[in-house]
């Protein structure tokens, strides 16, 4: 039941895996789907076993179907692994793990790029077969790799996030600088009445997103109210890299250091209970202090109704 609250509200939200996954989720229980964009992060993607694997993507679309791995956050729950074994007996590469139900997305997938479908277009044809209502958007039809630059080589993504397990120290974070957003993301941000940050890694999940043409200058001029919700809580990242990223990157591990860091393209900024009030504040920068954990449907729903709430209390009063 969506929340009449925010039912006249054009709602964007920038995502990247996990955490941009579950604020997504909370946001399309009180937001009406024509009224909810997620744009997703597609710096993760790469071609794996000859298929075109899109880990954000997949991640927000399983999460928001109801059928995603609740340990992991990714891939697909009630999983079975018989291909990858079998690749593994094979002596293929089984470092990424993809299970069957996966894999049976991932087939699709290719089959709809290879006929020439745009990955707008088969995002959408697979989140209308996981009746997934809201816009679910990649940032851009063209591949952007992100890569990382470690102490004595350049790495894939997901080579370091997963294979290396994000243990080699990153010297730089490099981003693609040709990319451009789809004509399906350009009017949901020039419609947009609050853009939202996800809880998402600043550096390997937002940077990606922003770095699409034209989104940054998009969400930094057009939009009443960009909301950013802190994935530093208590000093530590909630999951993944991004702790790590930034002390490799000489950053204190705060909150207010997440903050610094998207600087003035924030209007408001959400940072968690276990960090003490008032340890966030920046000229022209509004804040709201709760807890933003989320691993319930209930708390998912409570934050995005927060964090929605605060957004309208920003809009209106710039
Ligand atoms: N993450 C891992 O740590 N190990 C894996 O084997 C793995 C497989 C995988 C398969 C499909 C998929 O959509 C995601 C997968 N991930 C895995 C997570 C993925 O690497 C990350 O979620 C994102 O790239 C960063 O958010």
């Amino acid at each position: 039941m969506t929340n009449t609250t925010f039912s006249n509200l054009n709602i964007v939200c920038l995502a990247g895996g996990v955490g941009g996954a579950k604020l997504a989720d909370g946001l399309t229980q009180i937001v009406p789907p024509e009224r909810l964009t997620i744009i997703v992060n597609t710096g993760d993607d790469f071609s794996h076993w000859g298929l075109t694997i899109c880990p954000d993507l997949d991640t927000v679309l399983y999460t928001l179907a109801g059928v995603a791995n609740p340990e992991t956050g990714w891939g697909r729950a009630g999983e079975s692994w018989r291909v990858l074994d079998e690749v593994a007996q094979l002596g293929g590469p089984d470092w990424f793990r993809l299970g069957d139900l996966d894999l049976g997305l991932h087939l699709t997938r290719r089959h709809w790029l290879h006929e020439g479908k745009s990955l707008t277009a088969v995002t959408r044809h697979l989140r209308q077969q996981f009746n997934v209502q809201c816009e679910l958007l990649p940032m851009s039809d063209q591949p952007a790799p992100t890569l990382i630059e470690t102490a004595d080589e350049m790495l894939s993504f997901q080579t370091w996030f997963v294979r290396e397990r994000w243990q080699p120290a990153v010297k730089k974070v490099h981003l693609p600088d040709d990319v451009r957003a789809t004509p399906q993301v350009m009017p949901k941000l020039e419609t947009a009445d609050i853009v939202l940050i996800a809880p998402s890694n600043p550096f390997v999940s937002i940077d990606p997103i922003l770095n699409v043409y034209p989104i940054r200058e998009m969400v930094t001029d057009l939009p009443q109210a960009v909301i950013a919700v802190s994935p530093i809580v208590g000093g530590r990242a909630v999951k993944g890299p991004a702790a790590k990223l930034m002390q490799e990157m000489g950053l204190p591990v705060t909150a207010q250091a997440v903050a610094d860091y998207y600087g003035d393209l924030l209007d408001g900024f959400v940072y968690d209970q276990q960090d003490p009030p008032g340890s966030v504040t920046a000229e022209g920068l509004q804040t709201l202090r709760l807890d933003t954990i989320m691993p319930t449907a209930t708390e998912r729903r409570r934050v995005a109704e927060q964090v929605l709430g605060f957004g309208q209390t920003v809009a209106s009063s710039q």
